[in-house]
């Protein structure tokens, strides 16, 4: 039986190079294929939380920057398993949304996305892309396991 494949747009630690690729690369959580890079059409506010380096795109279209990211074509299961890695719908939502390729083409895409945060997180840096610094090396542990620190620097 075929199934539909379905597009996400990873812009954080999912890209290739950062630290979670490794979930959308391993077989047993599914199939996975990179299809282009691209950006958001409309620009998303992408600020860095916490001092563990967590990348959040927070839901204030049009404020920010138009964000950079890989666009990857996922079965169902790899979907379902990245949801389980962004804890959605606990921490992040996610829509779809237009990004533009490389090739300049339109495709919609999933993206994961923060619906809840406090205001000062909009005076953070605003990023067009993300990459994990080593001096400040992203933990998945920490974000799991102290869920309410996800907005503090401290
Ligand atoms: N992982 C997802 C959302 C934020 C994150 O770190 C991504 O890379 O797009």
């Amino acid at each position: 039986m075929s199934q539909t494949l379905k597009r996400v747009f990873v812009y954080g630690t999912l890209k290739k190079g950062e630290p979670n690729h490794h979930w959308l690369t391993s077989e047993k959580n599914g199939f996975s294929r990179l299809l282009a890079k691209g950006k958001t059409e409309i620009k998303f506010p992408l600020v860095i939380g916490t001092r563990y380096n967590i990348p959040f795109l927070l839901n204030k279209p049009g404020v920010g920057h138009n964000i950079e990211g890989e666009i990857y074509e996922v079965d169902d299961k790899m979907f379902s398993n990245l949801d389980v890695l962004e804890e959605y719908p606990r921490y992040y939502d996610r829509e779809l949304q237009t990004i533009l390729t490389n090739a300049n083409e339109k495709l919609d895409c999933w993206l994961y996305l923060i619906r809840n945060y406090p205001d000062s997180m909009l005076s953070k840096p605003l990023l067009s892309s993300y990459c994990n610094r080593p001096n400040q090396p992203y933990s998945e542990n920490y974000a799991l396991s102290r869920p309410e620190d996800l907005f503090t620097d401290g």
